[in-house]
């Protein structure tokens, strides 16, 4: 590889990035203009991707964590042909692809959302495990020769998830994971060492990993820092790149303008920036250039890879051939369809924990959805998802022929990792622990969500009934908060993600069909840990599907609609027992997923919950829950206002008012 070009084409990376971020007269051009080195030596020589076929499912991905160097990722993949010049001048533009932060888009190139650090690089160790986990179960050769790559930064390290993620990434020895620290001593408003003196490659080393020091912005020791860190076997490997912050820029005034906060997070302004892209060889006046060295570099490199790509094709369907069933398999997983499952194998136990119903459906897609994988954050006998190990064996270093993740109690790494695995494509990742800790794993669903991901999010021990535990564990506003992700829309238009809480073990099988079929968002479930009656025999179950939807034994023409989710529908059941004798009738409506029930028709809707009917809301959790189902002019909620208290649940169900008592009392307040 010419020396000259590679200087070059990394020089043309700052030149565009520095300029859109000046075009934009916002963005962040110090840290892209000093990953330029890596990132060129990265596509110019290593990662193997087939330009025509962005979406081969062998090919080398690389996350980025800081989203914020997102001029970076995009000045190269114009170099790629990925974007255009003219798309790189409307950086963060209205209805520009060239968003503020990158968006997941495979067609071009773009492997994640990244933006909040941390989460970046932790994707892409669930990648990882992902083509670990194919490689042993379908054989085919591709998955072996697969490098994940991550790019990871001094915010990035400095996440608490840093921790979990390399832990795991050491534990299981992921040695097709490379990851690059750009370690150039400035994050936004300080230099690094006010906030951090550890021994970053001690740390990593301890971990387990292989740690390879060079200079950042020397392509010759990058490009042999690559060549090691992919022959590493039994543990990932760090190279850690000590790289200059804003590499080659200038101020206005000709002095150096490197290793300057200031060139962190805006633009570099005016003269400054035209002596900067001066320096680099470009032209301040028509910077929107790729050189004619650069080019010829990366057509060189599209024809090396064009035999790469052939040869693999060639590996994948000569094991194709050999493999027929594997094969016809493994392109159902990559389509990202719903698999086809059984549900009548799965058996419900009466008046059962949903826990455990929970349970009872993941024994079953253990065994019926070979490419599903199951994690716990130390807690699978507990959030019942060992329902799904039982079938199968934790993944260990060296061997992932087993299904189920033990992510160790790091909730945020977990679900991050399941996203990796998501958005690496060909499984299936769900993920346990207790509901009060959704909120270690919120900024992770978040993304999951705006990345129109179908992980699914099992969540037990969903109310105050964990009473023995105390208000700690007592999950309260939770289910608001995650229900906030129902009324959020995604950039399809859709409810962001879909949020079940089942009112019985029946309701649980409905609830777990419908995360399954779910193959355009994130699912959350959120599951009882004691026992709950079985809703009253004849209920129509299928009805879960409508979000909302009348319990059998209600009566016609009610008085009363008594509006629920989750185990306070049994409660509501009880409670209008003793409404009826005094004469009233009474409807009773499990509402699974208030976001489900908005999105039928109004039609449907009215006819659940008509206007003008007295209505009664019982919620475990904030009465907001259930406000907009039952409007103040129309009755009631009785929900939880405060943290909970330690106490054996059912002593709490009579202290808070979750009784069939209370429900009468507060029905009759509404006569
Ligand atoms: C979780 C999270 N917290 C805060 C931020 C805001 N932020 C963006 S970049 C940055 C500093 C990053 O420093 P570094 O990773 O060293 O990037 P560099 O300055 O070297 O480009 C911060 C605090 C963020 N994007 N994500
Ligand atoms: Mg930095």
């Amino acid at each position: 590889m010419s020396t000259n070009a590679t200087n070059l084409a990394a020089n043309n990376i700052r030149i565009l990035a520095a300029s859109m971020v000046e075009k934009a007269k916002s963005g962040h051009p110090g840290g892209a203009m000093g990953g330029a080195d890596f990132i060129n030596v990265l596509y110019s020589e290593f990662l193997q991707y087939d330009p025509q076929t962005p979406s081969w499912i062998g090919r080398d991905r690389f996350f980025l964590d800081p989203g914020h160097m997102a001029p970076m990722l995009y000045a190269q993949l114009a170099l790629t042909g990925k974007y255009t010049l003219d798309e790189l001048a409307q950086l963060r533009q209205w209805g520009s692809p060239t968003t503020g932060h990158p968006e997941f888009e495979i067609a071009r190139g773009v492997e994640n959302t990244s933006g909040p650090l941390g989460q970046g690089h932790s994707y892409a160790v669930g990648a990882a495990i992902a083509a670990k986990f194919l490689a042993a179960h379908t054989g085919n050769p591709t998955f072996e020769k697969e490098t994940i790559y991550a790019y990871i930064s001094d915010g990035g390290v400095q996440e608490e998830i840093s921790q979990g993620s390399a832990r795991i990434a050491g534990v299981l020895g992921l040695d097709n994971l490379v990851m690059f620290y750009d370690s150039n001593d400035i994050q936004l408003s300080t230099e690094t060492k006010a906030v951090m003196n550890e021994d970053t490659a001690a740390k990593y080393r301890a971990l387990g990993w292989e740690v390879i020091e060079i200079n950042g912005n020397d392509a010759d020791q990058i490009r042999k820092a690559l060549a090691q860190a992919k022959a590493v076997k039994g543990k990932p490997a760090l190279i850690i790149g000590k790289c200059i912050m804003g590499k080659g820029a200038l101020k206005e005034d000709g002095s150096s303008y490197e290793r300057n906060c200031k060139t962190h997070g805006a633009p570099l302004g005016g003269d400054a920036y035209k002596n900067t892209i001066k320096n680099l060889g470009g032209d301040p006046e028509n910077p929107f250039v790729i050189f004619p060295e650069v080019k010829e570099l990366y057509a060189k490199r599209a024809e090396e890879l064009k035999k790469i790509v052939a040869d693999r094709y060639a590996e994948e369907k000569a094991w194709a051939s050999a493999n027929a069933d594997k094969a016809a398999q493994l392109t159902e997983w990559f389509s990202g369809k719903a698999p086809k499952i059984d549900w009548s194998k799965v058996q419900q136990k009466d008046n059962d924990a949903t826990r455990n119903a929970s349970a009872a459906c993941l024994s079953v897609l253990a065994e019926q959805v070979p490419n599903m994988i199951c994690a716990s954050a130390d807690l699978s006998n507990s959030d019942k998802t060992d329902g799904f190990l039982k079938k199968t064996t934790a993944f260990t270093k060296g061997d992932f022929s087993g299904a189920f993740f033990q992510a160790g109690v790091a909730e945020l790494t977990m679900a991050c990792c399941c996203i990796g695995m998501a958005l690496h494509g060909g499984v299936i990742p769900a993920c346990g622990t207790f509901f009060v800790f959704s909120d270690y794993m919120k900024p992770a669903v978040r993304m999951a969500a705006l990345m129109q991901l179908p992980v699914k999010f099992i969540w037990t021990h969903d109310a105050f009934r964990v009473g023995e535990d105390g208000p700690t564990h007592e999950p309260v506003e939770q289910e608001a908060q995650i229900r906030l992700m129902e009324k959020l829309k995604n950039h399809k238009g859709q409810n962001s993600m879909l949020v079940l809480r089942p009112a019985d073990a029946q309701e649980t099988t409905a609830a777990w069909k419908l995360a399954m079929e779910n193959t355009a968002t994130p699912t959350a479930l959120i599951l009882s840990r004691q026992n709950i009656n079985n809703l009253p025999a004849g209920n129509d179950y299928s009805q879960a599907a409508k979000g909302a939807y009348i319990v059998a034994g209600s009566d016609n023409n009610p008085d009363v609609i008594l509006v629920a989710s989750g185990s306070e529908v049994s409660t509501l059941v009880a409670g209008a027992e003793l409404i009826r004798k005094d004469g009233k009738k009474v409807r009773i409506v499990s509402v699974p997923s208030e976001g489900l029930f908005r999105s039928q028709s109004k039609d449907y809707q009215k006819s659940v919950l008509p206007a003008g009917v007295k209505k009664f809301g019982l919620t475990a959790g904030l009465p907001v829950n259930l406000q907009g189902l039952v409007p103040e002019s129309e009755g009631s909620v009785w929900g939880l206002e405060s943290f909970g208290f330690s106490a054996p649940y059912k002593v709490l169900d009579e202290k808070l008012g979750f009784t069939a008592e209370n429900v009468y009392n507060q029905v009759k307040k509404l006569f």
